[in-house]
């Protein structure tokens, strides 16, 4: 496994789930962790069982993720990996849909990322490295009933990803992308037809090891795209 020792980490999304994952493998390799959700008490005890930062925030909002970006370098100095990780889903019919629920879906899935990476930029263009993950979706590149929110905000987050890509590797920036299938969160506990969860769904640990597989890759190689679902799904 990579030695992450001095490397400083930021995890959004990291009280629960994947992103708790995530937070936990970077802190055994040795990363020194910023984890980032709203939840202060979760986010705590997260931060004790990694011996990082907890930085309470809504990634949706700018002032906060300014702050995140701020807090992580008056306490490290620098920022090595930021994982955009932070995610809401509701699942319906177009029809069903709300307003609210479309909006909140865009504000943490697309602008979330995007503020966080907007933050994050100068103080990895000043360095000159850095590594930006996002955890996407594999219905960022396809379409499913119910859908049609969740899916068009992981389209666009995609879009974002994608797109920076291109504008940093210049600066010695790589970014990374990751689709994963169902994984076994709180997530899904909102959508219909995932009752044997436990069984047949991808576990957190699994999508925090593609995580530690696109920051092992060697320097002069950046894993763009990683799709990971399980076994049992059907495409
Ligand atoms: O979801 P969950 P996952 N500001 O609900 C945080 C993608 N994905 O781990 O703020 C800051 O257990 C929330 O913290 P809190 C998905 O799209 C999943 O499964 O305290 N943080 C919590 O830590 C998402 O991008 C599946 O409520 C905010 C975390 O986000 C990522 O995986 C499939 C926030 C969500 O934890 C993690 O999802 C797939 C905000 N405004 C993609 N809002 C899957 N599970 O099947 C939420 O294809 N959070």
């Amino acid at each position: 496994m990579t030695d992450l020792t001095d490397k400083v980490a930021i995890v959004t999304g990291a009280s629960r789930g994947i992103g708790r994952a995530i937070a936990l493998l970077l802190a055994l390799q040795g990363a020194k962790v910023v984890c980032v959700a709203r939840s202060a008490e979760e986010l705590e005890d997260v931060a004790q069982k990694t011996a990082g930062l907890a930085v309470p925030a809504d990634v949706a909002d700018e002032t906060d993720a300014q702050n995140v970006i701020d807090e992580a370098i008056r306490r490290f100095g620098r920022i090595d990996i930021l994982v955009c990780n932070a995610g809401v889903g509701s699942f319906n019919l177009l029809e069903h849909f709300t307003v609210a629920d479309w909006d909140q879906m865009f504000a943490v899935n697309v602008k979330g990322t995007f503020l966080l990476c907007k933050a994050a930029l100068p103080h990895l263009k000043a360095q000159h490295s850095g590594h930006i993950v996002g955890i996407a979706s594999d219905v960022s590149k396809r379409t499913f009933q119910h859908g049609a929110a969740y899916g068009a905000s992981k389209y666009a987050q995609d879009a974002v990803l994608s797109t920076l890509r291109k504008e940093v590797r210049s600066f010695g920036i790589k970014v990374s992308t990751i689709y994963p299938g169902l994984v076994d969160t709180y997530f899904n506990d909102s959508r219909p037809g995932s009752p044997n969860a436990e069984k047949t769904h991808l576990k957190p640990a699994d999508i925090a090891q593609a995580v530690r597989y696109v920051l092992e890759a060697p320097t002069h190689v950046v894993i763009d795209e990683l799709m990971i679902h399980p076994l049992t799904q059907e495409y």
